[in-house]
Parts: structure tokens; sequence; C-alpha cells
């Protein structure tokens, strides 16, 4: 299988609606090899992963996990190599009409029952003025995902709202951050396992609680134009929460 190249359709839809769903983009294999080392990092949550919902009442010790979050490049040596990193650069620049380097990645695993939603936020909000208009966001699930468990929702053309004053989010202690949307513009993203969503780094966007008997477990996919030199500029709202260890965002491209 081939790897899909943009389309002028889908950058069309891209530049106007600030997201996009890319059918059957990445093969099994390939899906199945970064699931391992997610599955690595599950086991091991404790040592390699924050609660990127930690619960407020809960100690450092105690966490639940609510959202586990952390990044398979801690546990796959040659992760940088795979032909799915190249091609989310290539297809995320096409989309955003920059050029990009690979920023940094995120495991996000909800746990069946006890996960909560990822709350609306836009990724500029975390990252700061350096990143204005200079980043995309490449979202892969690694099982079929809607509503029930977790799939992407989109404020279709919320990409043309600035960023949106954002606050942290009520009974965490973690750095989430969040903001109020106009709903009536969301769009609902049930995807399969193979696809990928693509944001723009001021849409607006969330994901469900998994109220499935499984795991969700997702990889997200930072990039930002070459030379704009990682986060930086903060807004006022921007938390810094440190759990053990705080190796997530690397401050340059790699
Ligand atoms: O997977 C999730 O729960 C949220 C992902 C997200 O917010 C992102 O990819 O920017």
């Amino acid at each position: 299988m081939n790897y899909p190249v943009a389309s002028a359709e889908q950058i069309a839809f891209f530049r106007e609606h600030g997201y996009l769903v890319v059918e059957e983009a990445i093969p099994k294999a390939e899906l199945d090899m970064l699931e391992g080392f997610c599955d690595r990092i599950l086991e091991e949550k404790e040592r390699l992963a924050k609660d990127w919902a930690w619960d407020a009442k809960e100690s450092l010790d105690d966490r639940s996990f609510r959202i586990v979050q952390s990044s398979p490049s801690f546990v796959w040596k040659d992760i940088r190599e795979q032909p799915y990193r190249k091609w989310l650069v290539a297809f995320g620049s096409a989309l955003l009409g920059k050029d990009l380097a690979f920023w940094y990645d995120q495991f996000l695993g909800k746990p069946p029952g006890k996960s909560v939603p990822t709350d609306w936020h836009q990724d500029e909000a975390y990252w700061g003025r350096n990143l204005d208009e200079k980043g995309v966001t490449g979202w892969i699930p690694l099982q079929d995902v809607d509503a029930e468990n977790g799939c992407m929702h989109f404020i279709d053309r919320g990409h043309r709202l600035g960023v949106l004053p954002h606050t942290q989010v009520e009974g965490v202690q973690s750095d989430l951050i969040h903001c109020e949307v106009d709903v009536k513009d969301m769009v609902v993203c049930p995807i399969k396992r193979g696809d990928v969503t693509f944001h723009h780094s001021k849409t607006p966007h969330m994901t469900t609680a998994n109220n499935k008997p499984r795991w969700r477990k997702a990889v997200t996919n930072h990039m930002q134009a070459i030379g704009a030199g990682g986060e930086g500029d903060h807004y006022p709202w921007k938390l810094t929460v440190h759990q053990g260890f705080d190796k997530l965002r690397p401050a340059k491209p790699v």
C-alpha cells in the first residue's frame, strides 16, 4: 500500500475547514508495530507516563491515569525512520502550505470505564504565540473510534477564530486546559483504524471519554513550520506541571 498524496480537494478542504479526515492512510503492519510500543508504555505507565487528567484529589503515587499521556518515541529507537512519520510531515506540509518539521508525538490512552473527555482546546493555546499559524497535528487512532470511545470532534472553520481564552480544567492538577466553543459548529469524526485526522493548530478540538470495554489508544503527532523554534511566548493560562519526569515536549523540532 502506498501512502496517499494530498489532493487539491483535500488541501482546499483543510484550508477552509481547519481539519481533514484521510481514510486508509497507514498500513496495518505499521500500526501494529506502533501499537506494540504503546502497549509497552501501558505496562510501565507509572514510570513512563503522565496522567493528563490527574485528579486533584490524588497523590502522585495514586494517579488513576484517566488519560495516559506519554510518547512512543520514549521506547522506539527507530521511530523517526518510520514511513508513517515521513508521510505525516509531507502530507501536513501540503495541507498548511508550509514546510514542516516533525516536532513531538504523544501516546494518549483512555482506559475503559474511568476515562474523561479531552476537553475543547486549541493546540496553539498550549504552545504559545511562536506557533501562530505554524502548526499541524496528525492524529492516529489505533482502533476504530466513534463518540463512544473518544473520537475527534472539531469546530468547523474554528481555525479562523483566533486563539480563544483557555482556563485550567476544574478538578484536575495536570496542565490540561480548555476553552468555550459554539457546539453548533461541531463536527464528529468517527474513523477506522488506518485513517488519520489532521487539524490546524488553531482548530478547537476535543475527544470524548472512552465508554467501551477496551482501551482507546491514539498517537498524536505535532509538526511545526521549519524555523518556528518550538513553543514559546506563552499565553497567560499556560501551566507547567511535573509528574516525576518531564520529557514530553522537545523544545526544538526533531
Ligand atoms: O486523543 C486525545 O484524547 C486528544 C488528542 C488531541 O487533543 C490532539 O491530538 O491535539
